[in-house]
């Protein structure tokens, strides 16, 4: 892989070697008519290790992109049957975000226009057939690398990271936009008892044992079917989508009693959490203001000795 004269820089053999180790973990989807480039692009692709997966056209591709799980890389062809590589990127855009799959264009169609239709409609980069070898390598390294930018940021912004919770910005960005306004939506605020006194008195880290075992807990619980978030310090707060303010608090119960009655064990030892909740569902409003009166009756079940749920 790394060539005996000087062309390559440092950096690049340093980036070229990391990329060859996660290559073999990353799928790249070739969507190509002609049987002999398809082959051709797999035989560059797989020199450098990558999974490789085939299409013969567009509507092959939306298939395969709907059976296998996190392609990172699709390779398209201009000129194909029914649908062609600039409709397939179009279709491909309507589901899937730039963080979600990269996308390069290839044609050996003349039409100088081409590239800018490529990156107009949602690919990230386009070359010209016949390419060079080496320029082939260098741009999908290059694509794979801000793709893995761009789920790095996304991650570090929607993820929280002491408990890999979803964050606040998440929570937010899924279920107070205009789509998400209408539909029956209740929301519980969970709110750890007496937290600062674990902190005061086994320290900070144990707190912090405290939270990531109580987020993973509710993880298990709950988000297989609802939105959880990290609200802030030792806040939680959980949409349940579909269900209201009854409901939802019987789940939230639920989960209460067998958290409260199984410690969560820590480096201090076993520590019994509990938590008090307010549960509250949206009526025509903001999400802002069926939080306020989730963050008010979380309030209430605080004054009336903790460890409840009210709704
Ligand atoms: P209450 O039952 O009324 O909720 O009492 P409390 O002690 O839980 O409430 P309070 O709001 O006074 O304390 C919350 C504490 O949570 C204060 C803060 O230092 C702590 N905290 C917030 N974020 C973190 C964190 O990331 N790690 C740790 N260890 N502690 C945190
Ligand atoms: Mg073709
Ligand atoms: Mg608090
Ligand atoms: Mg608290």
């Amino acid at each position: 892989y790394i060539p005996k004269d000087n062309r390559y820089s440092y950096q690049y053999v340093v980036k070229l070697i990391d990329r060859l180790y996660r290559n073999q973990h990353v799928k790249v989807l070739v969507a190509d008519d002609s049987v002999v480039s398809r082959k051709f692009v797999r035989m560059l692709l797989e020199h450098h290790l990558f999974q490789v997966l085939e299409a013969k056209d567009g509507e092959e591709a939306l298939a395969v992109l709907e059976q296998e799980s996190d392609i990172q890389l699709l390779i398209t062809d201009y000129n194909m049957p029914k649908i062609d590589g600039v409709e397939l990127i179009l279709r491909v855009r309507e589901k899937y975000n730039r963080e979600d799959i990269a996308i390069i264009g290839l044609s050996n169609d003349n039409d100088e226009s081409l590239s800018a239709k490529f990156i107009k409609n949602g690919a990230d980069d386009f070359l010209q057939k016949p390419f060079v070898h080496e320029e082939f390598h260098c741009r999908v390294l290059n694509t794979l690398d801000s793709l893995d930018m761009m789920r790095n940021l996304w991650t570090k912004a929607n993820r929280d990271y002491l408990t890999q919770s979803y964050t606040r910005r998440y929570f937010f960005s899924q279920h107070n936009s205009k789509e998400t306004e209408s539909g029956l939506l209740s929301v519980a605020l969970l709110d750890l008892d007496f937290f600062k006194k674990i902190n005061d008195t086994h320290g900070h880290d144990v707190g912090d044992q405290v939270l990531i075992e109580f987020a993973l807990r509710l993880e298990n619980a709950f988000a297989a079917n609802f939105t959880v978030a990290r609200f802030g310090g030792e806040e939680f707060v959980i949409a349940f989508k579909g269900l209201d303010s009854t409901k939802a608090s019987t789940l939230v119960d639920k989960f209460r009693e067998q958290s409260t009655t199984t410690p969560i064990s820590t480096s201090a030892g076993d520590l019994e959490v509990s938590f008090s909740c307010g549960v509250s569902t949206r009526n025509n409003e903001t999400l802002d203001h069926a939080l306020q009166r989730a963050d008010e009756l979380l309030y209430q079940a605080k004054a009336a000795g903790r460890n409840q749920v009210i709704s």
